[in-house]
């Protein structure tokens, strides 16, 4: 039934289309909006099928993309061509990211060009540039408050700049990431101006109230975001007389979804990016997409929705375009971003794996992997042509989001280890040497977050204060042994950028008002070029970090074991100090990597029984395949040095 009325209002919206877009050649356009007009109309239908603008709105729609479709230039609509044929093309072991901020990185895009050989020579081939658009100086939000979602910041150049990254990268063939802040504008977007001015098509652009009636009604179930710096989830503006809707900081208006104006805007911007060379689009906060009265204002089915509509949109005019979901919630919701009710991904094709990045903080307080074991296990399933973005640390604080049912399996009482690890994190834990900071305590729920270098956090700055050899290294094995699971686990590692170098805590932002409050800016230094340039000197912290992580990025690229087909097994072994797992190669499986992770400060034993049903150690011994050494079972064991991972193969 809705297929015969979608294809009619197909047929009646291409010939009610603008001539221009009527007359030009657009074979491919045509018969990728024929593809997924169904589903587009069917979730639009959903979303807004009971306005009486309906049919305008879908025209809308349709014209943009068309329009988009257009001006997208002739390399990019063959890429998309060669992406639609080898559709699995990002889920090979070939893939490595970095995220990093473009002005502290090197000083404007102009200055990242010359900085791509560091990256190449780390191996990275994934370059996650993070927001670079116009935004207010002081009210930044690190990029996430956008003024402007067409103009790059004065400070990182100009939009010819980008593409001009774009084609540089492109002859490296390296992929460019953009964020697309999804949720929320700046308060100084002129969209926001306008409703402020009385603008009545741009106040229904946001949640804007005019006392606190619904505001209350709200609050009663959303929690808050940032409750030091930002406590609840409406803000007064003074100059309109209202109340708008302001989830994250107050100066970040959100957008409302339940207008369909909202959402066309925001996938001509999606578009807009990709037709100036993104490969991949970072979605922020997609977990907060639809609001709605009694929920928590989260995951909602809708939020999804929208994102199904974002992506059969991005197939109709840049198919070759994937979409991360940035989407830091409970393990369980964070699968379903790649697409619910679906068995190839239909919304994000990546996403942020979240739990992993939480369940190895836990291994590095606890020094065993007992939550980690379970959280793995209980990993959702992931869809088809779908794969996760597996990080150590990124540009936010560290969110304690363990499913509690796993912190009570492994013991714990989860109140309790959440404050262990906070207190653990920020050193205050007897014998702890980790330098993080609170962030986002919330004196309500009790909640507290981390903020911290990765090197910091691992006792990497107390070490070196202490001239404390031991420490050092164990500071650094540690780098190396949780970037040797992200290496490992299947799906897209992302590195964070100063941590292939140690770079330290920073606390250069408690001297900027403007950043003062907010302790992420504790890992968001200025990239030191000098200690940078150190990596190539032996005996260097800077070295035995680096030359130890480009040579396992390297060998991640010739394990074909490592392309993620869903060909991960976790295997239960007794000793709680270890995670290990199988890799295996999806065309043949004799090519399998075993790795072994020992997260406790003393080395460790795995008796090799188990492992020799499942056909591993045959021949007695195996190759450890990062450092070339022989591991050899004895007494019917192998023993795993202190805070070290095995990549064995045979
Ligand atoms: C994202 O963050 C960004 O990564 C943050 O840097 C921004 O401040 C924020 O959006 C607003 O744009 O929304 O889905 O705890 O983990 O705010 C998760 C802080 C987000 C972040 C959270 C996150």
């Amino acid at each position: 039934m809705y297929e015969q009325v979608s294809h009619s209002l197909l047929n009646e919206i291409l010939v009610e289309l603008k001539p221009e877009i009527r007359n030009l050649r657009l074979r491919h356009f045509f018969t990728r909006l024929g593809a997924n007009f169904y589903a587009i109309h069917s979730l639009f239908r959903l979303l807004y099928g009971e306005r009486a603008d309906f049919k305008e709105q879908m025209i809308a729609l349709v014209e943009t993309l068309a329009q988009r479709y257009i001006e997208r230039a002739p390399h990019l609509r063959k890429s998309d061509l060669a992406r639609e044929k080898d559709y699995n093309w990002f889920l090979g072991q070939q893939w490595v990211g970095m995220a990093l901020y473009c002005d502290r990185f090197a000083d404007d895009l102009a200055g990242l060009a010359k900085k791509l050989p560091y990256l190449q020579e780390l191996g990275i081939n994934i370059l996650h540039v993070m927001p670079i658009l116009d935004c207010p100086p002081e009210h930044s939000d690190g990029g996430y408050a956008v003024r402007d979602f067409c103009k790059v910041d004065a400070r990182c150049g100009t939009v010819e700049d980008v593409e001009a990254l774009a084609a540089n990268l492109k002859r490296r063939d390296m992929l460019l990431v953009l964020d697309v802040v999804v949720n929320h504008t700046s308060d100084e977007h002129e969209w926001a101006q306008k409703a402020r001015q009385g603008d009545k098509k741009y106040r229904d652009y946001y949640y804007v109230f005019d006392d606190r009636e619904l505001p209350d009604l709200y609050e009663e179930t959303m929690p808050e975001v940032f409750p030091l710096t930002s406590p609840g989830n409406f803000t007064w503006d003074a100059a309109m007389g209202k109340w708008v809707m302001t989830v994250f900081n107050s100066y970040q208006w959100d957008l409302n979804y339940r207008n369909p104006a909202v959402l066309i805007e925001m996938i001509d911007i999606i578009l807009f990016w990709a037709n100036k060379g993104a490969d991949v689009l970072r979605l922020d906060a997609v977990a907060f997409l639809w609001k709605k009265i009694g929920s928590a204002c989260q995951n909602e089915r809708e939020a999804h929705l929208l994102l199904q509509l974002m992506k059969d949109c991005c197939q109709v005019t840049a198919p070759g375009v994937l979409f991360i979901a940035e989407a830091i919630v409970a393990p369980a919701e964070i699968a379903k971003y790649f697409g619910e009710d679906a068995i190839n991904a239909k919304e994000c094709e990546i996403a942020y794996n979240a739990s992993l990045m939480a369940l190895l903080w836990d291994a590095v307080a606890t020094k065993n992997a007992n939550l980690l074991n379970r959280g793995v296990k209980n990993l959702p399933y992931k869809l088809e042509r779908a794969t996760w973005l597996n990080y150590v640390r990124c540009h936010d604080d560290i969110g304690l989001g363990f499913d509690d049912n796993d912190v009570r399996l492994a013991g714990y009482d989860p109140v309790l280890h959440r404050r262990f690890l906070v207190e653990y994190f920020t050193g205050k834990f007897p014998g702890s040497a980790a330098r993080g900071l609170p962030f986002g305590a919330n004196s309500k729920t009790g909640d507290v977050r981390i903020s911290g270098s990765l090197a910091s956090l691992v006792g990497l700055e107390a070490a070196l204060e202490n001239g404390d050899e031991a420490a050092i290294a164990a500071a650094i094995n540690t780098i190396v042994l949780l970037h040797g699971v992200i290496l490992s686990f299947g799906g897209i590692p992302l590195l964070y950028y100063g941590d292939a170098i140690g770079m330290l805590n920073s606390l250069e932002y408690l001297a900027d008002p403007s950043k003062r409050d907010d302790s992420r800016w504790l890992h968001r230094s200025r990239f030191d070029w000098d200690k940078a340039g150190k990596r190539h000197q032996t005996g260097t912290v800077e070295y035995r970090i680096f030359s130890k992580l480009k040579k396992m990025i390297a060998l991640r690229k010739e394990l074909s074991a490592f392309a993620d087909f869903d060909n991960r097994q976790l295997l239960p072994v007794d000793n709680a100090n270890l995670l290990v797992f199988s890799r295996t190669d999806a065309h043949n499986d004799r090519n399998r990597v075993l790795v072994v992770c020992n997260f406790n400060g003393e080395a460790q034993s795995l008796p090799v029984a188990t492992l020799r049903a499942l056909g591993f150690f045959q021949q007695g011994a195996m190759k450890d395949l990062c450092t070339g050494a022989r591991v050899a079972v004895e007494n019917d064991v192998i023993v795993i040095p202190p805070l070290f991972g095995y990549w064995l193969a045979d």
